[in-house]
């Protein structure tokens, strides 16, 4: 999945996108580049960040979703509110993923039953401003389970069939780095939940800061590619279904290597190269 962010403000890419014609010529580099899906967001949501208003989100979003699904792309419409998530899926949006995990908006589930579409489910304790300080944890992996457990019931209760979701850890989201490595060492307890599972790591802080200089100083974001690939890597092998990340070629031919060696492990042909080449 790569991530077109609409934003003048995201921590990761943040104003590279913001007009919409910027946005959609990325939208289709990444496609290029071997995306399955796009995420298209308007809202930052790195922490600290304030809320965007309802008619400014959409403004930013459904004109670069409308474009880019015209042209076939399979796309996703990053947002926790429902008005958004409707004008989306009106656009052309395939596929809800949503920060809050339905939390944020009340009528972000009923939306989601009905239009009966895939949603991202992410872990989620608190909105941007205020979810730092909500990263207490005494067992991260049991408790990040048990709480997309908990969301999981609470949306079938409004008709969203458990099939349609997938479910994110929320690395970040009210998560400090050793939350972040814990919960990536302790993917298989999130997969005993059965549903999919999708990881957002790209480029974020706790990437920053395993590789900071000798100075201490975070890399910089641009710098927490070559990381983020591994992530995918080590998420392809480890089951998940979906990586969400800025930069796709490093990540997609990463998930392409470990699904060659998948492959020879059950037995099938070796992939051929292409053309017949040696
Ligand atoms: N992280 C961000 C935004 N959207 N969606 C999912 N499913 N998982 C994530 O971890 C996630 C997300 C924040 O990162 P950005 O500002 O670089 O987009």
């Amino acid at each position: 999945m790569g991530v077109v962010n609409v934003t003048p403000d995201s921590f990761s890419d943040g104003g590279r996108w913001f007009e919409p014609e910027a946005a959609i010529a990325h939208g289709i580099r990444l496609l290029d580049e071997g995306a399955d899906v796009l995420d298209i967001g308007g809202e930052s949501t790195r922490p600290g960040a304030q809320r965007v208003p309802l008619e400014e989100e959409l403004r930013r979003v459904i004109p670069v979703i409308r474009e880019l699904a015209a042209g076939d792309a399979v796309v996703s419409v990053d947002t926790m509110r429902a008005e958004v998530a409707d004008a989306a899926l009106a656009a052309g949006a395939a596929l809800v993923n949503d920060v809050s995990g339905g939390m944020a908006d009340p009528s972000m589930a009923g939306l989601v039953a009905e239009a009966g579409v895939p949603y991202i489910v992410v872990h989620w304790r608190a909105p941007s401003a205020e979810m730092e300080s909500r990263a207490v944890y005494a067992d991260v992996v049991a408790e990040v389970r048990a709480e997309l457990q908990a969301r999981l019931e609470a949306l079938a209760e409004v008709g969203v069939r458990p099939e349609q979701v997938a479910l994110d850890p929320g690395l970040g989201f009210a998560k400090n780095s050793p939350h972040n490595w814990a919960l990536l060492a302790g993917l298989d307890a999130l997969h005993g939940l059965g549903r999919p599972l999708v990881l957002g790591a790209s480029r974020k802080r706790f990437l920053g800061a395993l590789l900071a200089g000798p100075d201490g100083e975070p890399a910089p974001v641009e710098d927490r590619d070559f990381a983020t690939s591994a992530i995918s890597a080590f998420a392809a092998g480890a089951g998940v279904w979906c990586v969400r990340v800025h930069e796709v070629r490093p990540s997609a031919d990463a998930v392409r290597v470990v699904e060659a060696i998948g492959a020879c492990r059950q037995g099938a042909a070796e992939p051929e190269a292409p053309g017949g080449a040696p």
